[in-house]
């Protein structure tokens, strides 16, 4: 088993090399030799590369020297430049989230099973972690937290009886600079004898500094804690009339003498909405929840906020708390899993997202950043063998969020197989293009949550329609979508003026935003003249065959087995997919709204 992207090389690592240095030297002599290799602790996690008459130097800090390593053997492999000076990572905090269960399940997880739990405790193949701890150091990942955030029994104990396999973990991941965070219960005083969490009780705070030291003396490096509180059913400072400010600094207070980071996730709404009741609108939520927190925050949280207000949809805007926060250190939190983008079997590649996104607020606005895993225990990692790139494009963005989106998925291409120029052409281009297709064929114009409960894969335009979720799209026979303008829910005057502004006029209001902010009769004019009905019918014709012409593109690449195989049949549940939203919505809108297809396509009564 190698890592996903270095297929390339001629051999894999033979298990003597158990060193993650000797083993990047090994590979890294592979591409080119000789390369000499020089330890410079100052540089820390940065590097720096070479030429040195026939060969390279690579010299670094502990990390940094490792991160060399990778980046001389991507920079040869893509026939690029060799970065020059010295490179340090933009973000210091470079995370995957893992939604990883004890009893080896995996929370939205699309590649098989947990890595490292099993049967409720830590069960691995020590190999295969650390073939996981060099494919993380091949792109510059730091953190891994090893839980998912809803805490399920017996996870708890990672932080109590479980600290040993804890440790133990840890330390297979320390030397490819890898370091661990846990996801913890915020009531987890509670289960131990206390008869409260409250984060003001003086002994709920001795609790968990005591706690913290007892983690730390067993895993000194661990990068923190991650939680979810107050959110979906899981415990919080809410329960004892205390806020999140209130709730984050007592664990924060606990982790502070031992540099750890308290990252609190800011995914906070109603989940018991009465859908009948329209004065409540769930991507307000968050930004009500935390404004009026702004610099209440200790200095060692971090705030981990969604892109979207939402929930990793299709299609949402920035969430208002990038631009409306001024004191609180924040994190931003990506989705690699693709939850509702295809579930790693329908293409989405992530890249031109986050550009998108740290384009739109400011890449200095957050100082982590962090991303929900697609890792499982399938023979290739990732389910489909091209969700491998997200993984590969995200530690890299996180190392330079200037990094073009198109050249990282070139350079995951070239790192992958041995395609002709043509080839490689074909397949980055596919890729890049894959968000935009998806997004045709499900959910255009901004338009969320049309998509069947629970599961989140496929079109179910009424599965979210009646639930407590907050997820309405109102259809009805005349219009469809939510009024979230200052006339509406008031939703978009979160945004700074000039911003705000703009989402809430339907006429200056980005096109694959409409339906986000606005409530649209179908007969609405959109900006090239159609209608917003003859709209909906020709993204979804339009994003159907699209689809169908990613399927040839594919074939066509004739990729090594047993990809082309594994690429082919997930294809294959591709197009029906894309079949299957382009003829629910269109008949859902249609029955809704009478209008026939000027282009009299099929459209099913
Ligand atoms: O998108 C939702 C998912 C939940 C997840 C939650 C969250 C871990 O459906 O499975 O729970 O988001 O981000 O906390």
């Amino acid at each position: 088993m190698r890592y996903a992207w270095l297929p390339m090389l001629k051999k894999p690592v033979p298990d003597t090399l158990q060193r993650p240095l000797d083993a990047a030297k090994f590979e890294a002599r592979q591409i080119a030799d000789p390369v000499c290799f020089a330890l410079e602790p100052a540089l820390g996690e940065g590097y720096r590369i070479e030429k040195a008459g026939d060969g390279y130097t690579v010299a670094g800090g502990e990390t940094g020297v490792l991160y060399g390593a990778y980046a001389l053997i991507r920079a040869l492999s893509c026939g690029e430049a060799l970065p020059e000076g010295v490179q340090r990572p933009y973000y210091p905090l470079r995370m995957i989230n893992c939604w990883d269960n004890m009893d080896g399940s995996i929370e939205r997880g699309y590649a098989g099973r947990s890595l490292w739990f099993e049967g409720d405790a830590f069960h691995y193949d020590p190999a295969r972690i650390r073939q996981l701890g060099r494919m993380l150091a091949s792109v510059g990942i730091n953190v891994l937290c090893v839980n998912n955030v809803n805490v399920h029994w017996p996870a708890q104990q990672l932080i109590g009886d479980l600290l040993p396999d804890l440790a133990a973990f840890a330390g297979i991941l320390r030397p490819f600079g890898v370091r661990l965070m846990v996801s913890v219960d915020f009531s987890m005083p509670l289960q131990c004898g206390l008869d409260t969490a409250d984060p003001l009780d003086s002994r709920v705070q001795a609790w968990w500094k005591q706690r913290a030291d007892a983690v730390y003396a067993a895993v000194p490096d661990l990068a923190g804690f991650l939680v979810k509180a107050d959110s979906e059913h899981r415990p919080g400072p809410n329960a004892y009339g205390r806020d999140h400010a209130q709730g984050a600094n007592m664990l924060a207070r606990a982790l502070a003498p031992h540099g750890g980071a308290l990252v609190w996730r800011a995914f906070v709404y109603n989940c018991l909405q009465d859908w009948r009741d329209h004065s409540v609108d769930r991507p307000c939520a968050a930004y009500e929840t935390y404004m009026p927190l702004d610099g209440s925050f200790d200095d060692n949280v971090i705030l981990q906020i969604k892109n979207g207000p939402y929930d990793f949809q299709v299609r949402e805007p920035e969430s208002p708390l990038f631009f409306g926060l001024r004191h609180t250190p924040m994190g931003l939190e990506f989705q690699l899993a693709q939850e509702y983008t295809g579930q790693q079997i329908d293409l989405y590649a992530m890249p031109p997202l986050w550009r998108e996104v740290t384009d739109a607020i400011g890449k200095d606005t957050v100082r982590a950043i962090a991303a929900v895993s697609n890792l499982g225990r399938d023979e290739n990692w990732f389910g489909h063998p091209f969700a491998a790139l997200n993984l590969f494009a995200f530690g890299l963005f996180a190392w330079d969020p200037d990094g073009d989106p198109a050249a990282l998925i070139r350079c995951w291409a070239r790192m992958t197989y041995a395609l002709t120029a043509d080839q490689e052409a074909a397949l980055t281009d596919l890729l890049l293009g894959s968000r935009a297709v998806y997004e045709r064929y499900t959910a255009p114009l901004g338009l969320c949550w049309m998509v069947r409960p629970d599961k989140h894969y496929g079109p179910s335009p009424y599965g979210y329609e009646f639930q407590a979720w907050g997820t309405y799209n109102r259809a009805d026979r005349d219009a469809v979508g939510v009024d979230r303008s200052g006339r509406g829910t008031g939703y978009a005057c979160q945004y700074p003026p000039e911003l705000a502004e703009r989402y809430a006029d339907p006429e200056k209001c980005p096109e694959n935003l409409l339906l986000f902010f606005h409530r649209l009769p179908y007969g609405f004019v959109m900006r090239d003249g159609r209608t917003l009905i003859q709209r909906i019918y020709d993204d979804h014709f339009e994003g159907a065959q699209q689809a169908e012409a990613m399927a040839r593109t594919l074939e066509a690449l004739e990729l090594p087995e047993p990809d082309r195989s594994e690429a082919a049949r997930r294809m294959e549940k591709q197009l029906i997919n894309a079949r299957e939203w382009r003829d629910v919505i269109n008949t859902f809108f249609h029955r809704f709204s009478g209008a026939a297809d000027e282009k009299g396509r099929v459209i099913y009564p």
